[in-house]
């Protein structure tokens, strides 16, 4: 006899309450609470095969409340990938286990996305949901035809970057999109009443998404309501009414089972009703063979997909796209074009010069911004904008919502088969710093475009002027941060970020930056981080680091120092990631281990100091603005500021009499 979907959700309540039990920590409401909703959909509705995590036309499934980990731990076990293991589980959130205290997508095949920051997983849904549509209608539905679900707490659905991700998906109309909504009336600190009234349905269907209802602990129930949202055109909602801690008889609809172990009695009570196993972990044999049957659900859609791939002209496009590495050879030609006529121009600009080239040659990249398009120069020519009439195009009008674009970033990215690259203003990447950190704990290869890098935006003033931002995201770990001198510079930091498998972000400028490369290198400097630009005419007495736009500052200022006699090297810094990864002997060339009285080491970047020890010693000379900015021109701004090789030098010869440097 089959079993009944109840005993199957039993299963995963069982295995949840088991492994909380055992790591006396983590959360057991959600799963024991979403149990039947899941069971419905895996063994029913998503579209997967448990042998092959990695078929590109899956359904993805995604975790937005990621506190709720023991539940996606539970169905992956259950049907069978290869991890979970039982072990697994009954290790969870120990240390060198893949089976974390939060989903991370790198621990193990089928888990798609790192949830746990609240909202996230829905928001990065989204832009799974963008990449699915766009190789439709590049591929079509004999290779690209799936859906995105999400299963969402009160939480996902309070943050703010819901109202962002809804709104982006309801104007785009991404009705592949099915979020299940865990409407349990309880967060943390008690009944939801405490902290929301609003009409969460009625703000969904304001911002255009289809919505229904179910009684989320009945499957059959959960099944009719998500075959709705399927024959819906437009995103949905289901509104699943549930019962957290569901089957523990004393705790059941209480806060108390959300975030803790239900402890050995309450276990017991609730493996007795639940008709579990005396064991803790025990599956019965029955119930494990039904819920592998139903991780082999999708194997014969999937063995028919792979004949339609072998048959398909697109064939060997489709997978090279999936792969995900790209050539550089743009890269050449363009330089070359850009040798033959170089002249001042802002990194922005020369972003968007490099970009002519990039989109060209690289059909799988996927521009954007979030309303700031003609400021960050992210559309170029040829590029349709990817609207719900036109999925094929490869432009994203993300609108007013930085924090959601980032995030809809990160999901393409991990979706696979596109490169999508966005800009805001670098002082908002605070807007989408939440998911720039995703970005890079994911390893998410996307690319921020942040211009508008400093006071060299001028009028706009402090509110609009990055000062503490470019060390601050340095601070991130796998974060790649560009802050390129030129155009030169700028193309060979778009080549970097296109080739890494880490995020980047492009810090780049406003204002005019006269050319600092006049020659022509077969290597891409930038790629060591930071190099010589120019080498000390006399002894070397001074050495300036510098970025970006401070980097011709850096040059005018050393050339009066030459004048004056003191032998001054230029080091422009692109990416301090990088040089830190170069071998001991190239760093020690560059920025040799000596005392500061040998060789002055002075760093200038039109931001904060704060850090930029680690390159001038805690002796050197640092240079830059320790404070919020000013509104004015962007000339008086860094007049006022002391950003001018003038006044560099005077600040360089002073310190160099007051410390006794010859
Ligand atoms: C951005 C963010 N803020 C706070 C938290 C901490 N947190 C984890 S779960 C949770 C409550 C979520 O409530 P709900 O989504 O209703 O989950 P349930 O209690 O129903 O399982 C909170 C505040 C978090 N993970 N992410
Ligand atoms: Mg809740």
């Amino acid at each position: 006899m089959q079993p009944t979907d109840r005993r199957l959700a039993n299963a995963i309540r069982g295995l949840a309450m088991d492994a909380v039990e055992a790591a006396n920590s983590g959360h057991p409401g959600m799963p024991m609470g979403m149990a039947d909703a899941a069971t419905a959909l895996f063994t029913r509705h998503l579209k997967f095969d448990a042998a092959d995590s990695h078929w590109p036309d899956r359904d993805r499934f995604i975790l937005s409340a990621g506190h709720g980990s023991m539940l996606l731990y539970a169905l992956l076990y259950l049907t069978g990938y290869e991890r979970p293991t039982l072990e697994d589980i009954k290790r969870f959130r120990q240390l060198g286990s893949p089976t974390a205290g939060h989903p991370e997508n790198y621990e193990m095949p089928g888990i798609e996305v790192t949830t746990g920051p609240l909202g996230q997983g829905l928001a990065m849904a989204v832009g799974m949901a963008v990449a699915e549509r766009h190789l439709n209608a590049i591929y079509g539905d004999e290779l690209v035809d799936h859906r995105t679900f999400v299963v969402a707490g009160d939480g996902c659905l309070m943050e703010g970057i819901n109202h962002e991700a809804i709104g982006l998906a309801g104007n785009l109309k991404l009705g592949r999109l099915i979020v299940l909504w865990d409407d349990n009336h309880i967060t943390i600190d008690g009944s939801t009443d405490l902290s929301r009234n609003e009409d969460v349905v009625a703000r969904y269907q304001a911002a255009q998404w289809h919505t229904c209802e179910c009684d989320g602990l009945n499957a059959d129930d959960v099944s009719r309501a998500i075959d709705e949202a399927v024959g819906d055109p437009r995103p949905s909602l289901i509104r699943c009414k549930t019962i957290i801690g569901f089957g523990s008889p004393n705790k059941q609809g209480t806060a108390a089972t959300h975030g803790a172990a239900l402890g050995k009695d309450e276990v017991e009570a609730a493996r007795e009703g639940l008709g579990l196993p005396a064991e803790a972990f025990a599956v019965p044999d029955d119930i494990l063979t039904a819920w592998r049957a139903a991780g082999k659900r999708g194997a014969v859609d999937h063995a028919l997909w792979k004949e339609r791939l072998e048959a398909s002209s697109a064939k060997d496009d489709f997978l090279a796209r999936l792969n995900g590495k790209v050539s550089d050879a743009w890269l050449r030609p363009y330089l070359d074009k850009l040798f033959a006529d170089l002249k001042p121009v802002a990194t922005r600009k020369a972003s968007e010069m490099a970009l002519e080239a990039i989109n060209a040659a690289i059909p799988a990249t996927i521009g954007g911004s979030a309303d700031l398009t003609g400021s960050n120069n992210t559309k170029t020519r040829a590029l349709e904008p990817l609207t719900h009439d036109n999925y094929a195009g490869r432009y994203i009008y993300y609108g007013i919502r930085e924090f959601g674009m980032a995030a809809a970033m990160n999901g393409m990215a991990l979706h696979g088969g596109v490169i999508p690259y966005g800009g805001t203003f670098l002082v908002f990447t605070d807007y989408a710093r939440p998911a720039i950190r995703l970005s890079a704990l994911q390893k998410a290869p996307v690319i921020f475009v942040m211009t508008h890098d400093s006071i060299g935006l001028g009028e706009d003033g402090p509110t609009h002027q990055p000062i503490e931002h470019l060390q601050s995201l340095r601070a991130i770990p796998q974060l790649e941060v560009y802050r390129p001198a030129d155009a030169v510079e700028t193309a060979e930091c778009w080549a970097l970020a296109l080739a890494s498998e880490l995020p980047s972000i492009l810090s780049l400028t406003r204002q005019n930056l006269s050319p600092v490369r006049l020659e022509r290198t077969e290597e891409n400097l930038s790629a060591r981080g930071a190099y010589r630009l120019k080498a000390a005419g006399k002894a070397r007495k001074v050495i300036i680091l510098a970025t970006g736009s401070e980097v011709e500052i850096g040059l005018a200022a050393a050339d009066r120092l030459e004048q004056q006699g003191i032998g001054t090297d230029v080091v422009s810094m692109p990416c301090t990631e990088r040089f830190d990864a170069q071998p001991w002997d190239y760093r020690e060339d560059i920025l040799p281990d000596v005392s500061n009285r040998e060789i002055l080491r002075v760093s200038i970047e039109a931001g904060t100091t704060f850090g930029w020890e680690r390159y001038t010693g805690l002796h050197g000379l640092r240079i830059g603005i320790d404070r919020f900015g000013v509104s004015a021109p962007a000339p008086d701004a860094y007049a006022y500021f002391g950003l001018t090789p003038d006044k560099i030098v005077e600040r360089i010869t002073d310190f160099m009499k007051q410390r006794g440097i010859q």
